[in-house]
């Protein structure tokens, strides 16, 4: 290490060797703010069935219960932005969302993640961390503010001045004393385009997703959706589909309250080979219609990828779905 570097500005030039967009640190605490957020969150039913949010309530406000003995959260920000943005809004194709067009960002960021850990160690050898991604009740979007990478915006996503929200957030919770960085102000301002944009109007209020509305959790989270096509080997039924809330031309995830976001011109895209975009992400109808003869064609397309949360009769019901929506739109 070279003399001039403090330790911080050390782990910082790390992060931007492995790869990360950002990287800043914060007193490993309780957040007592959001505590009557998220149980508010919670009691308005917002979180549909998804029960894990429910759980470990504790540790979820409190990375020292979490990872004990811990003092401060590193927390980073990695850039998904594809290259190539195929699909417009009047496309032929059932749309995925960014963040699924590669391999499964936790394997790729976890590695990271623990690549940063073995360099801390050199520098503290008594440094003990946990990686996380996505993966634990930790409440990432409040660490990245409070570490100073971005502010909420009214889609409830963390953004960052000259970079957008096109990244993934992730955290190494440890047991070092790190001088915590500065929030940054918050810079929607009047803005209100997500809001207005949101299909389904899941943005209840700014900051705040009643998930049951939003398109994402529906095509990635709500196992019984779209009904009466899950669970069954006959995936291509979608007339038992919810009438009141319309996923339109996406299959897998939603875009729409990032893709409107006057922050998200600043996109640059990702230079990580791993998420580079399946086939999948490409295919047409006809290539939809033999996969769902051929089931095998879109397990294959989801090996090593974050879309095998929903599963492959999940994907393909929804693809289906988008389908039948692009079809009405086109001859109507
Ligand atoms: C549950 C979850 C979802 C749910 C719920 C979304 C949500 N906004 O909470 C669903 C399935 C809908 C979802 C969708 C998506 N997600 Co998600 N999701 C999560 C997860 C696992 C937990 C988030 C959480 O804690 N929610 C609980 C609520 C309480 O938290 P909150 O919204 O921050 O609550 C605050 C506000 O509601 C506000 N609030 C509440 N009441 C009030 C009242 C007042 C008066 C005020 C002022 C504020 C306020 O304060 C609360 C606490 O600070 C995180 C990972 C993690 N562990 O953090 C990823 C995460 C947030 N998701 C992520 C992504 C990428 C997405 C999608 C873009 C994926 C996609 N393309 O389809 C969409 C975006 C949808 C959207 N606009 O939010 C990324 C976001 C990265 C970023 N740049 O911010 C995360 C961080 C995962 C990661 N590691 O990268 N997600
Ligand atoms: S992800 Fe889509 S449905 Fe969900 S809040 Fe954003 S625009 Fe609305
Ligand atoms: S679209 Fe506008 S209001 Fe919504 S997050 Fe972006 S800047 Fe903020």
């Amino acid at each position: 290490m070279p003399p001039s570097l403090n330790p911080e500005t050390q782990i910082k030039a790390w992060a931007q060797e492995l790869g990360f967009l950002a990287c800043g640190f914060a007193k490993a605490e309780k957040l007592d703010r959001e505590e009557i957020h998220l149980d508010q969150w919670l009691a308005n039913g917002f979180h549909g069935n998804m029960q894990y949010m429910e759980n470990h309530r504790e540790m979820r406000l409190n990375p020292t219960l979490l990872v004990p003995g811990s003092k401060s959260v590193i927390s980073l920000a990695y850039n998904y932005f594809p290259e190539t943005t195929p699909f417009q809004p009047n496309s032929s194709t059932p749309q995925i969302a960014k963040y699924a067009w590669g391999d499964d960002y936790h394997h790729v960021i976890k590695d990271k993640l623990f690549k940063l850990i073995d360099r801390i160690k050199t520098l503290y050898p008594e440094f003990e961390g946990r990686a996380f991604v996505d993966s634990a009740p930790v409440m990432e979007r409040q660490w990245a503010v409070k570490a100073g990478l971005g502010w909420i915006g009214k889609n409830s996503l963390l953004l960052r001045k000259g970079v957008g929200s096109f990244f993934f957030l992730a955290e190494i919770i440890g047991n070092i004393d790190l001088t915590p960085d500065q929030p940054q102000t918050d810079h929607c301002g009047e803005c209100t385009a997500c809001i207005d944009a949101c299909p389904t109007q899941a943005i209840v209020q700014p900051q705040i997703i009643d998930s049951t509305q939003c398109i994402s959790y529906l095509t990635i989270e709500d196992k019984t959706w779209p009904k009466g096509n899950i669970d069954t080997e006959n995936t291509d039924k979608t007339e038992a589909i919810d009438p009141t809330i319309n996923t339109g031309t996406w299959a897998y995830g939603c875009d729409v309250c990032q893709d409107v976001c006057p922050w998200n011109r600043f996109s640059k895209p990702h230079t990580e080979p791993q998420f580079q975009p399946r086939e999948l992400i490409f295919w047409d109808a006809e290539r939809w219609n033999q996969a769902s003869e051929e089931p095998a064609r879109i397990k294959n397309q989801l090996k090593k990828s974050a879309m095998q949360r929903a599963g492959h009769k999940k994907l393909l019901a929804q693809a289906n779905t988008a389908l039948d929506f692009i079809k009405a739109h086109k001859s109507s």
